[in-house]
């Protein structure tokens, strides 16, 4: 069976996809559901049991698949108790709760050692201040959403390692939990799960990985694929073990005879721990949905997802991942760790088959989407293409400023900016959606240059992929502001990523090449060419 259900919560919705490979690469939509951020005595939460509810309703619609993959945007989590409850409902990363936290971890940790360990930007928001924001008294273990859905529909632990690379405390070398510092921080070492390693490269004989700079976690999937498969199958209660490195248990003899649910002093390399997870759906579930089925560990952040499918067959590209956030960067095979990418504000996040997803995080379409919900929702298509026409270059600000992050009056916002840096404010909405592309093209160029100069990676084209890529005018701003041709497209490049994946796992396609390439031959792609501006000019305005 080549049909995958992809499991995808964006910001603005919620989505259960059908992906086929039996002829080419094509995705259906089977349902879609609302996913907004629920307010409660002042703390913005996730509606977990309801989007729970939504995702069993789509998967009993699809039908029976080969599997299933989930991914959402990174960083937020649920935490567990000791029973296997969930604990409250997961604030969400926009929440103020961490207002002040990075600062004040900050003043113990100097950020070059925190950088040195995790490779990590230092949003506000990453999962380490959060969990120091947090009650943590009753928790026995902390699972980032896609794992907590998956922990929900199979029973089974674990942490999937792009998504745990943007918790701040994963350790870039080694791709293990960086335990060191998990301690340093007074944070419960047992929180961590072991580790799930996405899309089971070694298990079908396909791009054995090869050991490269990033602590040879790629040597080292390989090496323990099979017996990490065992283990879990064999104590069949994989749930509570929470197990801390020590050099001695390295093989699978060893390692099947540890106790399971007790600390056993093991782990050799987390990341192998488990190598191309897959779960049996619990039965209560498979009565749910009316079919049985397994979910497979995908790269279930978001953004790694969408890396995996971009449309790439000249390996000189960089990608911009382009919705509510815009994740702009390079693929690398090792972490840049230098105190100038430290102070660019770039990350060494965790993509699939050992490549690091080098990128910064600009500020995206947030700005108009939170502008809409401010003026109301008004139509896009007709504001868009006034935007068209509006005067280029009227007001543009930085939109990467921290005053832009929480929800609320973003015009208000923009207008303060546009004040602040010696500018008029926008007149009108198509003035308002005019300065938030240019200012959004113009994050897109500083992050891509930057991106360009920090890794010395080439770039001849840049991959526009996600919802962004259906905006035409933003398109081609960003082809201009970055003096670079822009392939616009797939739109659904994480839902596609997320399928393809799990097709890898099942031994349907190769690694990223193959993938890529059957995206770029399957996917609709549109081609923008620099047409020029004084972007160095804006760039120079935004300082004020
Ligand atoms: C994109 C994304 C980004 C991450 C942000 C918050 O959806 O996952 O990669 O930095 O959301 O989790």
């Amino acid at each position: 069976m080549s049909r995958f259900a992809a499991v995808d919560l964006g910001a603005s919705s919620g989505r259960v996809m059908a992906g086929d490979l039996d002829n080419g690469l094509s995705l259906t939509e089977i349902h879609r559901f609302a996913n907004g951020p629920v307010r409660v005595h002042g703390t913005l939460h996730w509606d977990i049991l309801g989007l729970y509810r939504e995702i069993l309703y789509g998967l009993r619609a699809a039908g029976p698949t080969a599997s299933i993959g989930i991914d959402s945007w990174a960083i937020d989590y649920g935490l567990i108790d000791a029973r296997g409850a969930l604990i409250g409902n997961p604030v969400h990363y926009r929440d103020a709760r961490t207002n002040g936290v990075r600062e004040r971890v900050l003043a113990e940790i100097t950020s070059a050692d925190m950088y040195d360990i995790s490779g990590l930007q230092f949003l506000p928001f990453n999962t380490v201040y959060q969990l120091l924001a947090d009650q943590l008294e009753d928790a026995e273990t902390m699972l980032l959403i896609p794992d907590l859905l998956s922990y929900w529909l199979t029973g089974e632990i674990g942490a999937e390692l792009t998504n745990a690379s943007t918790t701040g405390l994963l350790d870039v070398r080694t791709q293990s939990w960086a335990y060191p510092l998990i301690d340093r921080l007074g944070l419960p070492s047992k929180l961590f799960p072991p580790l799930r390693l996405p899309g089971n490269p070694a298990e079908f004989g396909r791009d054995l990985p090869e050991q490269t700079g990033i602590g040879g976690a790629r040597t080292d999937a390989a090496k323990q694929t099979s017996w990490t498969g065992k283990l879990w199958a064999e104590t069949e209660q994989p749930t509570n073990w929470t197990g801390r490195p020590t050099a001695e248990h390295t093989s699978g003899a060893e390692m099947r005879g540890a106790e399971v649910g007790q600390p056993t002093g093991w782990t050799g390399r987390l990341t192998a721990e488990q190598t191309g997870w897959t779960g049996r759906l619990r039965a209560e579930v498979a009565e749910e949905i009316g079919w049985m089925g397994k979910v497979t560990a995908v790269a279930s952040h978001d953004t790694a997802s969408a890396v995996v499918a971009v449309p790439a067959t000249d390996p000189d590209f960089a990608y911009i991942s382009c919705g509510t956030w815009s994740l702009a960067g390079v693929e690398l095979p090792a972490p840049v760790l230098t105190d100038e990418s430290r102070e660019a504000g770039f990350t060494n996040e965790a993509g699939i088959d050992g490549t690091v997803r080098y990128l910064r995080n600009v500020m995206g379409l947030w700005l108009l989407q939170e502008s809409l919900r401010t003026w109301g929702n008004p139509e896009l298509g007709p504001l868009l293409a006034a935007a068209a026409q509006a005067r280029p270059f009227a007001a543009i600000v930085n939109p990467d400023m921290p005053i832009f992050l929480p929800p609320g009056d973003m015009p208000a916002r923009i207008a303060a900016e546009c004040r602040r840096t010696g500018q008029e404010a926008p007149g009108d909405l198509p003035g308002f959606v005019r300065c938030v592309l240019e200012s959004l093209a113009l994050g897109h160029r500083m992050a891509i240059r930057q991106a360009i100069a920090l890794s010395g990676h080439r770039v001849n084209v840049i991959h526009l992929v996600g919802g962004g890529s259906r905006n035409t005018l933003l398109c081609q701003l960003t082809a201009n502001a970055c003096g670079l041709p822009v392939v616009a497209g797939p739109t659904e490049a994480t839902a596609l990523g997320n399928v393809l994946v799990q097709a890898r796992a099942a031994g349907e396609i190769g690694g990223l090449p193959e993938m890529r390439a059957l995206v770029a031959a399957t996917q609709d792609l549109k081609h923008y060419q620099p047409q020029g501006g004084d972007w160095a000019e804006a760039e120079a305005r935004i300082q004020g």
